[in-house]
């Protein structure tokens, strides 16, 4: 018999709910992690990072790369979800079944039971990288939440309103914890604010950012 009044992972997995429809769960990749990185570093070897090109001609700060049946790309023609890496010119990297399984998992700890994820963006951020307010709307239907997992040294997540102009909430991301948004929250702007420098044990200075989305 074992009493888990003192278990030590137990504080760090909290719910908090950051909109009607938005929560952070605190820690909840935490037990997948050791699972997650092989299959990761799989997919950087299939479809590594890269900075893509906005449509006006800018180079995104963040690099990305996707798995999944459908990617998200941007390039001068406009932003879109797509079946192949355009780099390499074949399907993006199958989504590992951890990934799925984690993603599940957290939707479920949400209220969002039955989440099918055929898209995973991966995003990478290095110190001193950000990503402004903007809306995600370029999947085909928004019914379904968006997963969103957070790995490596801290970011600080812009939580916005549904207009560019409304005021923001800042919420701390750490290593493990996951965001989940759907519903009446899902079309609210949202942005990370720059990178501080920091290091992580496992990660090293970067923080990598998967968003698990239904996208076709
Ligand atoms: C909040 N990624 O890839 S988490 C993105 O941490 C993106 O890399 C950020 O925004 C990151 O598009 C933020 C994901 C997220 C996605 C959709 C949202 C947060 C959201 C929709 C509404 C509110
Ligand atoms: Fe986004």
């Amino acid at each position: 018999m074992t009493f888990d009044l003192f278990d030590p992972i137990d504080e760090p997995r909290r719910t908090e709910q950051i909109g009607d429809a938005a929560f952070v769960l605190r820690g909840c990749a935490l037990p997948y992690v050791a699972a997650l990185l092989p299959p990761l570093e799989a997919i950087l070897q299939q479809a590594p990072f890269r900075h893509m090109m906005t449509p006006g001609g800018l180079r995104m700060g963040v690099a990305l790369t996707n798995c999944g049946a459908l990617g998200w790309i941007s390039d001068r023609r406009g932003y879109r979800y797509g079946p192949m890496d355009p780099d390499s010119e074949q399907p993006w990297p199958a989504l590992p079944d951890v990934f799925i399984r984690l993603a599940q998992d957290a939707s479920e700890q949400a209220g969002f039971p039955g989440f099918a994820p055929d898209a995973c963006l991966i995003n990478r951020y290095e110190p001193g990288t950000r990503l402004t307010l903007h809306q995600d709307k370029n999947e085909k239907d928004f019914a379904a939440p968006i997963v969103s997992v957070s790995l490596g040294i801290p970011a600080v997540f812009l939580f916005g309103g549904h207009e560019r102009s409304d005021r923001t909430e800042r919420v701390s991301l750490v290593h493990g914890d996951v965001a989940v948004w759907g519903g009446v929250d899902r079309l609210r702007y949202h942005g990370i604010m720059p990178l501080k420098h920091a290091d992580h044990p496992l990660l090293g200075a970067q923080r990598i950012n998967l968003t698990f989305r239904h996208a076709g």
